[in-house]
């Protein structure tokens, strides 16, 4: 006999509301001899998925925060750009033991965010708890951790010699960017966490007139586990085999592009393994959800190579095996400025369209 995570029914179209307005939840696991149904519910929509699923306790905090950063920065006249950054969670359990996470570290967010900075945009850093963060980034999961670039002795405490001259510029680079509140950080952790936080943020700021342009490089899951299809304790495993089974995490670009901020200038990623894939996966993207601009990279090599992809132009951003090895030079300090041309063109291009403020 074995465990099997009875995911298989068809999912609700509508939220089951009780008597005091919460989600009524059904049991999560079955008994050992429940049959694995092969017909798929299906994806799920945006609207349903936020219908049926309780949000984030910490979401009306993370709201007001991104309202206050935004209205400060649109009365300065900055531009405003929210990086997503990090994988997600997809947990088993209600009180997770267990969850399915994928292999991204943030680096691309992280660096991405600097150079946004750098370019002067505000920056919203949503990112997976404990992932790489701007500037904080080159010391802490750069060797063991940060106590590799210090020293003691008779007076005191120092950074390394060998280390001054860049962490000196890196310091300045992050206190000058605090003292300016140029940064907001949120934090998920679970697909779930991110998509609510997403759409908040989304619908806070297209209410607002800035200039705003998302740069969704997070690793978000494509399966996860419904909330009123889960476990709500650990699942036990004395009875063997464990059956997962898991619905489609709702495509959210369509919402955010049509319904959430139908006039900022979207970027979002595209990851694939196989190369053959990735150009039109890219390309399909691109048409689907009717954004600005796909960025189509291969896991091995995406440190490198990035393909962007617009509806009327393709560049290949490609750093030499010199520039990569020797000279370290970030992919990203290509990748940021030239979609920050890009965003002017769209800027400048809006008041045309009639679709400025
Ligand atoms: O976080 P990281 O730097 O290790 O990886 C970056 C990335 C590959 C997650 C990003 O470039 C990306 O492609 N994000 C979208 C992934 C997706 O298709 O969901």
């Amino acid at each position: 006999s074995h465990h099997h995570i009875n995911l298989d029914q068809p999912i609700p179209r509508k939220p089951i509301l009780n008597g005091d307005n919460h989600l009524h939840y059904t049991p999560a696991i079955s008994g050992a001899s429940t049959p694995a149904s092969t017909a798929s519910p299906g994806p799920l929509s945006a609207e349903v998925y936020f219908a049926s699923h309780v949000a984030p306790k910490s979401l009306p905090e993370n709201a007001e925060k991104i309202r206050a950063f935004v209205d400060r920065h649109m009365h300065e006249g900055r531009r405003v750009v929210l990086v997503t950054s990090g994988g997600t969670t997809v947990p088993l359990e209600t009180q997770t033991v267990r969850f399915i996470d994928n292999f991204s570290a943030g680096t691309r967010g992280a660096t991405s965010a600097e150079y946004f900075l750098e370019q002067g945009y505000a920056v919203i850093f949503m990112h997976r708890q404990f992932s790489l963060q701007p500037y904080s980034r080159h010391y802490s999961h750069a060797r063991n951790c940060f106590l590799e670039f210090m020293e003691a002795d008779d007076q005191g405490i120092h950074v390394m010699p060998a280390y001054v001259e860049k962490m000196k510029l890196i310091l300045e680079k992050y206190r000058a960017t605090q003292k300016a509140g140029l940064l907001l950080t949120l934090d998920f952790v679970t697909v779930h966490d991110y998509l609510f936080l997403l759409r908040e943020a989304a619908q806070i700021i297209s209410k607002m007139d800035v200039n705003a342009m998302y740069y969704l490089a997070a690793a978000v899951s494509d399966f996860f586990i419904p909330q009123d299809k889960m476990s709500e304790h650990k699942i036990q495993s004395g009875d063997g085999l464990l059956n997962l089974s898991m619905d489609q995490v709702p495509k959210i670009l369509k919402p955010l592009v049509n319904d959430w901020t139908p006039k900022a200038f979207i970027v979002s990623f595209k990851l694939e393994t196989d190369e053959a894939l990735l150009p039109t996966k890219s390309r399909q993207a691109l048409k689907r959800y009717g954004h600005q601009i796909v960025i189509g990279n291969i896991l091995t090599t995406r440190k490198r190579v990035v393909k962007m992809i617009s509806a009327d132009d393709e560049t290949e951003i490609r750093l030499t095996q010199e520039e990569d090895e020797v000279e370290h030079i970030e992919i990203e300090s290509r990748i940021v400025p030239a979609l920050i041309e890009k965003h002017t063109e769209w800027i400048e291009a809006c008041g045309k369209r009639g679709e400025c403020g």
